[in-house]
């Protein structure tokens, strides 16, 4: 890889977009190998999550990579917004949690590539945008669905029509991400975030993370009847037994992810 950086210390997996004199720009190979990497992270059975951030202390991602699509026509355009998609789901589809650690811009395809994520914390300096009505395009990596289920119609047509950025303490105000916390406290924060949901009973995290995200697209009786299944399939697990046997033991659970 050479636009990523993959670290993975006790199970807990660090991304990092390695482009920062581009402030870390989405470009094809980028996506390209960013959709590689989350398909290869998700056979890991045994892995608890991963914090996807950005090189340097400037910006998480300012966007699509601006140069590479200057003198795209409408089939490459197509065919890199296809590639985004591919990319930027990927990452959605992960089984475990991806939590985003922004630490600077997030912008355009960036805050898309942040919205792609479970959980979002960042640090004091980020700035979110979707700037692309300044460039003559719309966003074009899931921004126009995931931006307005995540803070409503109102607030991300503000975000999309005005091309305004917005800071971090906006961004938090608005529900675009949980958290805001010091730069150098960012990755430890969400590493503490991490190590916690790692304590948990591994199947019931990603049972959870499948609940919320498929039932998102469903009408609600369907979405509670998904849950009833779902929470139904945690009885075959071992960690349900373990569990509610330790809690009732006194002790603290041990979980095997079965
Ligand atoms: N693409 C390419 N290069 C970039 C990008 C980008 N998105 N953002 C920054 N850079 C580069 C700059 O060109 C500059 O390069 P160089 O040093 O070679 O001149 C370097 O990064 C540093 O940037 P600046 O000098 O501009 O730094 P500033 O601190 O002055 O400004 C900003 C920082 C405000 C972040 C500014 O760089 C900026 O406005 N960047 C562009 C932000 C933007 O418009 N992002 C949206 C891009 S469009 C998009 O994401 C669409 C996604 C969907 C595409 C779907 C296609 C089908």
């Amino acid at each position: 890889m050479n636009n990523l950086l993959c670290e993975i210390d006790n199970n807990i997996g660090l991304v990092t977009v390695n482009r920062p004199k581009s402030l870390n720009a989405l470009n094809p190979e980028t996506l390209i190998e960013l959709e590689a990497l989350f398909r290869e992270l998700a056979q890991k059975d045994e892995l608890t999550g991963v914090i996807l951030t950005g090189a340097g202390d400037k910006a998480f991602v300012a966007g699509a990579d601006i140069s590479a699509m200057q003198d795209y026509d409408v089939l490459a355009g197509r065919k890199f917004g296809r590639l985004g998609h591919r990319a930027l789901n990927a990452v959605a589809a992960l089984p475990q949690p991806v939590i985003g650690a922004i630490n600077g811009f997030a912008l355009g395809g960036g805050c898309e590539l942040a919205l792609a994520c479970d959980i979002r914390i960042c640090s004091e300096n980020a700035k979110f945008g979707q700037p692309e009505v300044n460039l003559g395009v719309i966003p074009g990596f899931g921004g126009t669905q995931r931006l307005p289920r995540l803070v409503g119609t109102g607030q991300a047509l503000e975000l999309m029509l005005t091309g305004d950025m917005i800071d971090a303490q906006e961004a938090c105000r608005i529900g675009l991400v949980n958290r805001v916390v010091a730069q150098d406290e960012l990755i430890d924060h969400c590493v503490g975030m991490m190590e916690k949901i790692g304590q948990k009973g591994p199947l019931a995290i990603k049972l959870c993370k499948e609940a919320v995200q498929s039932g998102m697209e469903m009408d609600l009786a369907r979405a509670c009847r998904y849950e009833a299944d779902l929470f139904s399939v945690c009885f075959a697990s071992a960690d349900q037994s373990e569990g509610m046997k330790a809690f009732l033991e006194k002790r603290k659970a041990e979980f095997i992810g079965k």
